[in-house]
């Protein structure tokens, strides 16, 4: 059994990995695996998982340069929900919810899946007829979305300001019940652990370099900075570096990566009940299990691989959470942090074989695919061990950027694109 010194249990305490929590295979890199999936957020590690437990594919290797769930899995704001306007969309997003509302039973490891209610604000005439025409389509796929009034918003979520002297009124909302909000990090063990009980390995500091083509095209394996690993499938899930990782294989995707950020407030008692998203005023706000109001901003004007967002777009973004929440005037931040999205021109996924034989990609959630995890490696997973893509994802292809068939979502988050 490993022995924890206090040194070493803070030192990996405050990287994220306590001892306790660590409960996965991380072994030597074999030389060859049928699968490597390159990158260990949520998508990659539940793909591995999914390989495992629905493809009995087990000889799999999850391959992440950093420590698992370090990327945007450990650093969005968790918001749940599946009420896209589009029928492709709404599909893929719907998949998930209905696999997060078993999650923690499939994994065996509570991922504190919370549907409280995901409510997105109006403030004029074009926010009303847009949300009202999302409400439409969702019920006409059979997805919970339900008009309120301003007075309803107000019930449903107590501590709003839904005085109309406001610069932004709140002029009604849309609510999704089933949305909610789950934990990030959990989502990442609890998926590593459940597929490393399977036999994958997780090979963390190890960061691939590189991508091998035989003489027929066909993929090799990976050069990575613990030397090169052999495959006969590689499936790259690397959100914000997917384009350098694809070029590698000399691959190119529309895909540009900008900082996104979130910061969250001291802990406070139980003050916030449901998920609150603005679209207009660039703000969401949810409240965690910890106490903390966890609030995100928009997107940064540029493309950047930084971890941090422009400090001009927090400000904003706190300007408006007190405007929409005057109670909260007088909480203190405690912390800020940033991730890298990327970002497609019509804002929906690629998750798809490559023109490189053995190649598979999955990328281009941008500010939205944390909601998108489980039902993401389901389909990518699928997409693998068939060689084809599952209905579900058969849509996302990197060809309808050629072919004009693409699935614009551009209002689907409620985030500055
Ligand atoms: P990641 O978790 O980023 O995993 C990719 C991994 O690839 C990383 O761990 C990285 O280290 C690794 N990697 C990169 N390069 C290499 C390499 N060369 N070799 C090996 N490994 C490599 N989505 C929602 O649905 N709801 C939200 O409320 C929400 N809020 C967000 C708020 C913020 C501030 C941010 C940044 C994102 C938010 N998102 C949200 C988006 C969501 O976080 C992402 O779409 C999702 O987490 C992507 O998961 P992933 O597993 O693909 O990526
Ligand atoms: O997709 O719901 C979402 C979201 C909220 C904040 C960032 N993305």
């Amino acid at each position: 059994m490993r022995k924890f010194s206090a040194f070493a249990l803070l030192r990996e305490g405050l990287s994220g990995q306590a001892g306790w929590q660590r409960q996965w295979r991380s072994p030597e890199p074999k030389p060859r695996y049928d699968v490597v999936i390159v990158g260990g957020g949520g998508h990659g590690l539940a793909t591995a998982f999914y390989l495992a437990e629905r493809h009995g594919i087990r000889d799999v290797a999850v391959v992440e340069k950093g420590w698992i769930g370090g990327g945007n899995t450990g650093r969005n704001t968790t918001i749940i929900r599946s009420n896209y306007l589009h029928d492709e969309s709404a599909a893929i997003y719907e998949h998930a919810v209905k696999l997060w509302e078993n999650l923690a039973q499939a994994l065996n490891y509570n991922v504190m899946y919370s549907p409280r209610g995901v409510l997105m604000l109006a403030h004029n005439t074009h926010d009303i007829q847009s949300l009202k025409r999302h409400v439409h389509a969702n019920r006409l796929n059979g997805i919970d979305n339900e008009w309120l009034s301003p007075q309803q918003c107000k019930a449903f979520c107590p501590p709003l300001n839904i005085d109309r002297a406001m610069r932004y009124p709140i002029l009604g909302g849309a609510l999704q019940r089933r949305g909610g909000t789950a934990r990030h990090d959990a989502v990442a063990w609890g998926y590593a652990r459940a597929a490393s009980a399977r036999g994958v390995d997780i090979l963390e500091n190890c960061e691939v370099t590189g991508i091998r083509r035989g003489a027929s095209g066909a993929i090799e394996g990976v050069e990575t900075s613990r030397g090169f690993i052999g495959a006969n499938k590689v499936g790259v899930v690397a959100a914000g570096h997917t384009s350098v990782i694809m070029n590698m294989a000399g691959v190119r995707l529309p895909l540009e990566s900008f900082p996104l950020q979130a910061l969250v407030s001291e802990p406070v008692k139980p003050a916030f009940p449901c998920v609150v998203m603005s679209n207009t005023i660039h703000a969401y706000i949810s409240q965690s299990d910890k106490g903390e109001m966890v609030i995100g901003a928009g997107t940064d004007a540029y493309t950047s691989y930084s971890q941090r967002g422009a400090l001009h777009i927090a400000t904003h973004t706190l300007d408006a959470i007190c405007e929409l929440v005057p109670v909260f005037r007088r909480l203190r931040m405690l912390r800020n942090w940033g991730g890298i999205v990327d970002v497609t021109p019509d804002r929906s996924p690629i998750l798809a074989k490559t023109p490189v034989p053995g190649l598979y990609v999955n990328c281009g959630w941008g500010t939205g695919g944390f909601k998108a995890t489980p039902g993401s490696g389901d389909v990518f997973a699928w997409t693998i061990a068939k060689d084809a893509p599952h209905p579900i994802n058969a849509p996302f292809t990197i060809e309808r950027f050629r072919e004009g068939v693409l699935i614009d979502e551009a209002a689907a988050a409620a985030v500055a694109h």
